[in-house]
């Protein structure tokens, strides 16, 4: 067993959640702004103070090595991500990103060699809710190039891709620029479990057997702005009431008519935004979820076919497209059984289960095979600012994670890999 400073890593995600921290609690540290880049900075430094190596890659992946036996080995890669939601909580991402750091620190207290270098990541913007899509840095380093539309995207805030990128990158002149993509033996990540099933069986430990797809729509649809007071029913084309009748018909049809499927309307906005005066276009976005990716494509033909209809009803244009689209995956068994292996080893129970929330790993398994650690957070609540993980539940992650990363750095160079 490796001892990790389960205090340290309590202590670390304090710190942390100082770093853009909110009234409530929570924290906003949304992907490439100051928050972001002071969380990266704050990595950088604990990393080059223990004398790791730290480095960055065009998309801002941040990555801390410590060597291993065999340099010439592809490295174990553990992490997850620092930026946030704009109201998130204090554990989503930064838990797995401390914890991969406190098992490299443990690694060097107790002088343990690894076959292969184990290196920590931080992947830049997994959230996707500054700039689309979510998982950029993971993506890009998975599909080993930087797609050329993302230089243009402009955030929710108005800034640039491009330039907030620059910046983040220029903000850690210690971090050594590296190429898109590297070859990797295997990639774990602890992450709360942003759902209830852990704490309501009372089992520490989730080793995740996959994640259910992804889709996200953009929505636009354009009416005719006139005068509140004097624009009699038949006159109107409004948007807003031709986007509201398809939503309330998708709300009552998605989800109650299959207990799998996840539909969210995170962002409604209406122009000019006059109190008197029938909007001119309106725009939302839509987030599908569901683990059949057959059954993803029917519920964007439903919500493209429903809003087409209303629009049409109202005399509006439509324009709607994707902005993500994450199929789902599944974990090497092999893996999944390490996971478990390492949870017995540390004498705790664990449970095989699917991920509802995407991560990182669905792109690394694209490269590399990667498994995940969840860790249950209190009445499932993520994406939130009361977001909370029982002291306790973060070190028995760690101990997890350490436990997987000696067995799995073990297996590198070997015929039988992770
Ligand atoms: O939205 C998600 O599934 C992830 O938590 N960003
Ligand atoms: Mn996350
Ligand atoms: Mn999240």
């Amino acid at each position: 067993m490796l001892p990790i400073d389960g205090n340290r890593l309590n202590a670390r995600l304090e710190a942390f959640a100082a770093i853009g921290a909110t009234a409530k609690g929570g924290v906003n540290r949304q992907a490439l702004t100051e928050g972001d880049r002071g969380a990266r900075r704050l990595l950088a430094e604990l990393a080059l103070a223990r004398g790791f190596e730290v480095f960055q890659d065009p998309m801002a992946n941040l990555f801390i090595r410590r060597e291993g036996r065999d340099v010439t080995l592809p490295p174990l890669l553990i992490g997850s991500h620092l930026d946030s939601q704009p109201a998130g909580g204090r554990f989503d991402g930064a838990l797995g990103t401390l914890a991969a750091f406190e098992v490299l620190e443990s690694l060097e207290d107790a002088g343990r060699a690894t076959e292969c270098a184990v290196v920590v990541v931080s992947w830049m913007n997994e959230e996707g809710c500054r700039f689309s899509p979510g998982c950029m840095g993971s993506m890009a380093f998975a599909g080993g190039e930087i797609p050329q539309a993302w230089h243009g995207k402009v955030a929710t805030d108005g800034a640039g891709f491009g330039e907030e990128l620059a910046l983040t990158l220029a903000s850690l002149p210690e971090a050594v620029m590296v190429p898109l993509g590297f070859p990797v033996h295997a990639y774990l990540e602890v992450h709360i479990e942003q759902g209830p099933s852990l704490e309501a069986a009372g089992i520490p430990i989730g080793v995740v057997k996959g994640i259910q797809g992804t889709r996200w729509l953009d929505v636009t649809v354009t009416g005719q702005t006139a005068h509140a007071g004097t624009t009699g029913l038949s006159w109107r084309r409004d948007p807003l009431h031709a986007l509201t009748a398809a939503l309330s018909g998708l709300y009552g049809a998605v989800m109650p008519d299959d207990p799998d499927a996840r539909f969210t309307i995170g962002r409604i906005s209406a122009e000019p935004g006059s109190v008197n005066a029938i909007p001119e276009e309106v725009r939302c976005t839509v987030d599908m979820r569901h683990p059949d990716p057959q059954r993803l494509d029917e519920i964007e033909e439903l919500t493209r076919s429903r809003i087409g209809q209303e629009a049409e009803r109202q005399g509006c244009l439509v324009q709607i497209s994707r902005s993500f689209d994450m199929p789902p995956c599944v974990f090497p068994e092999a893996l999944q059984k390490a996971i478990g292996q390492a949870a017995r080893d540390c004498k705790v129970e664990s449970v095989p289960m699917l991920s509802g929330a995407f991560h990182d790993a669905l792109f690394v398994n694209r490269v590399a095979p990667a498994a995940m650690i969840f860790v249950p957070c209190r009445d499932g609540l993520s994406h939130n600012e009361a977001e909370y993980v029982e002291p306790s539940d973060v070190v028995t992650g760690c101990n997890v994670l350490a436990q997987a990363t000696l067995a799995i750095a073990a297996t590198a160079g070997t015929k039988a890999g992770p």
